[in-house]
């Protein structure tokens, strides 16, 4: 398929109808030919050497009751994270602080919470407003989100809410039986009905089938809103975890997802998210050729690393990438 042929009269100028056979087709390219499609596509929406940088902070880590098998935040899995509890609120302007003047433009704050409790809004909005106030976008993934609750943080200016789909459909029941892929949709309609940017993904190198990654590629496109930001992952395989040692995804079949985002989602932020440790300079540069435009800064994730800062400034600088706001 040629890249006018993609373009469709939908109210948003993007398409919502994608079905898994033609994206399976994108996976099918010769490389160099879905390559060339996602590039030239990228190029018509962003600026290919600019990179937006989100930083993240784990606010509350651990003790999770939910059984996402990746995950090493769950509380049913022998890893080695201690739960702890919500983080004070300077705390977190601290970490907001030093990520804004190395250079971050979003800082992301991360609860392992199957949702947030009434008793802890007011501390998260404190948070929100205060990460605003440091002139920084907020993010927050707290679980699930109920309308009211999703009004609150809106209300507290939230910039963006991370909730990702993980997986297909079909794949998902594998993953997480502790809620629903319906769930997680439901969630997403809550922050998009309350105006809050959705930021929405999933996570590869699970075991899934070539299939399973299109589908989760089909139901993020085919949302009513293409999400504003969509995070890719490369399974982080932490011990104790059940998807410890499963999966693993052909360095070149995870370049050829972040393609594929690009080609469905043509003007979303496509985030090179978890797994950049495992990925060479050379990977991470494909990526970026493939329509990739955001990373995750700094040299921790949630609870695992994540390449050092002067290591990404570096490789930027090697690529002639100039990060966002500079
Ligand atoms: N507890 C909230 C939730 O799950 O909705 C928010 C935090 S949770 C850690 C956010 C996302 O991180 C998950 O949906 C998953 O996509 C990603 N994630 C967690 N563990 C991961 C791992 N080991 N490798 C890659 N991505 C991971
Ligand atoms: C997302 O898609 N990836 C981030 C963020 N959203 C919250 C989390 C990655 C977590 C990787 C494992 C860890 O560090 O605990
Ligand atoms: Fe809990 Fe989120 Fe980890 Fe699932 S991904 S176990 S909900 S912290």
């Amino acid at each position: 398929m040629s890249v006018e042929q993609l373009e469709h009269p939908y109210p948003d100028g993007f398409r919502h109808n994608w079905t898994r056979r033609e994206i399976i087709e994108f996976f099918d390219l010769p490389l160099m030919d879905l390559l060339f499609q996602a590039h030239s596509l990228h190029r018509q929406y962003f600026d290919p050497n600019k990179i937006q940088l989100s930083q993240l902070c784990s606010i509350k880590t651990g003790g999770c009751p939910e059984d996402c098998k990746y995950c090493p935040q769950s509380s049913r899995y022998p890893t080695d994270v201690e739960a702890e509890r919500l983080m004070a609120l300077e705390k977190v302007l601290a970490g907001a602080r030093k990520a804004k003047s190395a250079g971050a433009t979003r800082y992301c704050m991360g609860a392992a919470w199957r949702s947030p409790k009434g008793r802890d809004m007011a501390a998260v909005c404190d948070m929100i407003r205060g990460v605003r106030n440091l002139g920084l976008e907020s993010c927050m993934t707290l679980g699930m989100l109920d309308p009211a609750q999703a009004a609150q943080l809106k209300q507290a200016g939230l910039d963006y809410y991370n909730h990702n789909v993980d997986s297909s459909p079909e794949y998902y029941p594998e993953i997480i039986t502790t809620r629903s892929y319906e769930d997680r949709l439901k969630t997403l309609e809550n922050v998009r009905t309350a105006g809050i940017n959705v930021c929405s993904g999933g996570i590869v190198g699970m075991g899934e089938s070539k299939a399973d990654r299109a589908g989760m590629l089909q139901t993020l496109a085919n949302l009513p809103q293409h999400p504003g930001s969509v995070p890719i992952n490369m399974l982080v395989q932490v011990e104790g975890t059940p998807l410890y040692g499963a999966g693993g995804i052909d360095p070149f079949d995870f370049i050829r997802t972040i393609a594929a985002a690009r080609l469905v989602m043509p003007a979303s932020y496509v985030r090179l998210s978890a797994g950049r440790e495992a990925m060479s300079d050379e990977m991470q540069a494909l990526c970026f050729f493939a329509g990739a435009n955001s990373i995750f800064y700094g040299e921790k994730l949630l609870t695992t690393p994540n390449p050092l800062q002067n290591n990404d400034l570096d490789l930027f600088a090697r690529l002639g990438i100039t990060p966002e706001g500079k």
